[in-house]
């Protein structure tokens, strides 16, 4: 960081800061004011809530924290306080309009250009200060993929748009093998890493085949039209229970039509594409139908393996790529195609093993708790993951087309309820060799 120089530092910043605003703002405004104000689902804030969340925490943690300035409107914090009111209970909050959202979130944005053109940035608290910046950056950019979600909930016709992701490219085998042996999982280095990712440890992982690409929708039709979704056998008993309970029988936004099936992606209602990596399925989904399938998910270790090591230096990349910032050409990240590229798409993205999309396209559930590593601290704040660890939590890794770079590197640790379906979430499978198959 240091290495940088303070004034591309600050440039850098400013400059995330005004992009991810960009997104911010795009979501927000190629909707109306009832659109913005309305509950689309009761897991879902309103858009709202969300704009004016994002201006409450950068001025709690920019303005007030780093800045040490006065208060801009301290009436508000309990209202975009999200431990302090369930999604569910949003909308009957008094939560600023549209017009004062958008007008709010102005004035905070310019006291924290303000700070960050006069911060010193420097000494002992330099990395502490660029942290904070770049965890601001990062939670905007978490919020503006939970609005993407809450878009595709929407009813209504379509009005966001986006070119197509690339096709496919290559033969590729079904799946790769990992050799057994040490890695190196999390960081200690990467400037804008968060608490969970860190600190850098050793992790013993066993041999494991693990897929070259997401399950596809192809693949989890055959489970879907085979009877997988009433056959307890595949399940977990909550699966199960869940299955029951919700009245399951295909993922989110999957519609019956005839023999075969529709989708409807925000807003677009069109045929089920067969080699588009499956989304919108629960842990407990990815979890039957990989035992339908004779494997399992991969344990979280083993995904970070699999995107991580480079066997021929022993060290552990930024990316599957490399060290080398998410380009276009790598991966399936920032809201720049509104659905996941096909599956066997991003040569330049794979793996030293191999496997691809392991970054961007849909985030990849795994059969691990969220927990936290080896000389964990909570940093800044014990709100941000320490209070979400524990078994009923499970990991994602990898991001989707909706999750920005800069919320997205090999390291970063998603989490969410097992019965989750509205996150842009889909799994690749694992399974352990079988005696004497490796020879
Ligand atoms: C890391 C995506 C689980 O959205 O609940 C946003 C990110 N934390 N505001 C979430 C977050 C605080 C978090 N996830
Ligand atoms: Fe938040």
């Amino acid at each position: 960081l240091a290495e940088l120089g303070v004034e591309r530092l600050r440039s850098r910043v400013a400059g995330e800061l005004i992009r991810t605003r960009e997104r911010s703002a795009a979501l927000t405004e190629s909707v109306d004011d009832d659109d913005l104000t309305r509950q689309h689902s009761p897991l879902m804030s309103p858009l709202v809530w969300d704009l004016a969340h994002i201006g409450s925490q950068e001025e709690l943690w920019l303005v007030r924290d780093v800045g040490g300035a006065e208060a801009i409107r301290p009436d508000i914090d309990d209202l975009y306080d999200a431990f302090q009111h369930p999604r569910r209970d949003r909308p009957q909050l008094p939560l600023l309009g549209p017009a004062e959202a958008r007008s709010y979130v102005g004035t905070v944005r310019q006291k924290v250009l303000d700070l960050l053109d006069r911060a010193p940035l420097e000494g002992r608290r330099l990395v502490e200060q660029a942290f904070a910046f770049g965890m601001i950056v990062q939670h905007e950019q978490q919020h503006d993929e939970t609005m993407l979600a809450t878009h595709q909930l929407r009813d209504g016709p379509p009005v966001l748009t986006a070119e197509p992701p690339p096709a496919a490219s290559g033969d590729l085998a079904a799946e790769v093998l990992v050799p057994g042996g040490p890695f190196t999982m999390g960081t200690s280095t990467e400037p804008w890493a968060l608490d969970n990712e860190r600190p850098a440890h050793q992790v013993h992982v066993a041999d494991f085949l693990i897929d070259t690409t997401p399950v596809t929708n192809g693949a989890y039709r055959r489970f879907v039209d085979g009877g997988g979704y009433d056959s307890p056998q595949w399940w977990s008993d909550a699966g199960w229970a869940y299955r029951q309970h919700a009245g399951l029988g295909a993922p989110r936004f999957w519609r019956r039509d005839g023999a075969s099936w529709l989708r409807r992606r925000f807003g677009h209602v069109e045929p089920l594409p067969d080699d588009e990596p499956v989304l919108h399925v629960s842990f407990h989904e990815a979890e039957a139908y990989a035992r339908w399938a004779g494997k399992r998910l991969p344990t979280e270790q083993e995904w970070e393996k699999a995107a991580r090591h480079d066997p021929s230096t022993g060290r552990s990349l930024r990316y599957p790529w490399g060290d080398e910032d998410p380009g276009p050409e790598h991966a399936n990240l920032g809201q720049r195609h509104l659905q996941p590229a096909p599956a066997g798409a991003y040569p330049r993205g794979a793996a030293p093993c191999g496997a691809r999309q392991l970054i961007g396209d849909v985030w990849e559930w795994t059969s691990s708790d969220f927990l936290p590593y080896p000389g964990f601290g909570a940093f800044p704040y014990r709100e941000y993951s320490e209070v979400f660890f524990g078994p009923e939590h499970k990991v994602l890794r990898g991001g989707s087309f909706g999750t920005d770079a800069a919320a997205c590197r090999g390291s970063f640790r998603n989490w969410d309820l097992p019965i989750r379906r509205q996150i842009f979430a889909g799994f690749r499978c694992a399974r352990t060799p079988r005696p004497g198959e490796l020879g």
